[in-house]
């Protein structure tokens, strides 16, 4: 029997609700007897029945499950949360066999699911390779074991390594990347809870900090403010109300109150606020401490076709794992 082919249907039915489960992880299950699956389900939406439960739930013939093996994307949780104990349900179901693809970082889970279920005489079968079960919720591992938001950069430069040109307040950002490039920097912000900027950048350049080019909902505006203030100009163009980081002490709205410079200091604090993925634009020296202070656990490039002659300097991190061509553009991602 190939625990490969039902713990990889765990993964296709923990991503129907990509988007949908933080705080929580996207996690699939399914209920295998005689290698035909009897039952299937996901954990929707946080506050609502684990993945675990939704598949022993859709078995239509209860008594096949004392003879039957569970797969789940996810160790089953121990603990009582909005929710009850799925490693409970389990033992209560007796089902006689569990495999796992990975193991839950939740201090109020890891190896406690397990735990629980071999102490009652259940067989648990770990995947091989946990890393595509690690991957599909990679902000939720990030944030249970780093105490922190996933951290994502993203630029575009010229051929020849600028983000801009030098230039004043009053002149508009040079543009470098094309609409295909657009299109999927839209959908990058589309997978973020939050979009985070220098207060030069929203003075200077204005964005709305949008998803207009792609679908999905507007990620929350985050401005670290150093010694200049918002224009309050600018904040009108922004889709949504911000959250201040940094000497913001002047500000009205939400804010964090900091040094905007210390930024493994205030980062944990935005999960306070939901946020549990931000998506970093800019300016340049932004993008740079980001890289400095070790937090980056992504970043995307797109780079044009053309130079310009001198600027601002893009950042250079290591090499790309992926990258393709959008229209003229390169897209890298690291
Ligand atoms: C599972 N199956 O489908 C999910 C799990 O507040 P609660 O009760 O929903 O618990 C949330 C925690 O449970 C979450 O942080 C993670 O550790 C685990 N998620 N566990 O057995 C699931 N979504
Ligand atoms: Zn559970």
């Amino acid at each position: 029997m190939s625990h490969a082919k039902f713990l990889t249907r765990c993964l296709q039915l923990a991503n129907y609700a990509k988007g949908h489960t933080a705080p929580n992880p996207m996690v699939g299950a399914v209920i295998v007897h005689n290698d035909v699956i009897i039952g299937e389900g996901f954990h929707h939406k946080a506050g609502e029945p684990h993945a675990e439960v939704m598949a022993i739930k859709s078995v239509k013939d209860p008594t096949l499950l004392t003879s039957s093996t569970l797969y789940c994307s996810l160790e089953p949780c121990a603990h009582h949360g909005k929710t009850p104990p799925c490693s409970l349900l389990i033992t209560n179901s007796q089902i006689p066999k569990v495999v796992i693809g990975c193991s839950d970082s939740n201090v109020l889970v890891n190896g406690k699911g397990v735990k629980h279920l071999q102490s009652h005489g259940v067989e648990v079968v770990f995947s091989a390779d946990p890393t595509p079960f690690r991957q599909l919720n990679q902000v939720f591992f990030c944030n249970k074991e780093n105490n922190r938001p996933f951290v994502t950069l993203k630029w575009a430069q010229t051929l020849n390594g600028y983000l801009d040109r030098n230039r004043s307040i009053n002149e508009k950002a040079s543009l470098i990347s094309g609409p295909l490039a657009a299109v999927k920097s839209h959908q990058l912000r589309s997978d973020v809870d939050g979009i985070l900027i220098s207060v030069k950048t929203l003075n200077w350049d204005r964005p709305s900090l949008t998803t207009r080019n792609y679908h999905g909902t507007n990620p929350r505006p985050i401005i670290l403010v150093n010694n200049t203030l918002p224009d309050s100009s600018a904040l009108e163009n922004l889709a949504l109300a911000p959250l201040f980081i940094g000497n913001v002490s002047a500000l009205e709205g939400d804010k964090i109150e900091c040094d905007p410079y210390d930024i493994v200091q205030w980062l944990p604090e935005l999960l306070n606020y939901g946020i549990h993925h931000i998506l970093v634009e800019g300016g340049g020296q932004v993008l740079q401490s980001f890289l400095d202070s070790g937090t980056v656990d992504q970043w995307h490039r797109f780079t044009s076709n053309a130079s310009i002659n001198g600027g601002i300097t893009a950042p250079n991190p290591h090499v790309a794992q992926e990258s393709y061509k959008l229209g003229t553009d390169l897209y890298e991602r690291g």
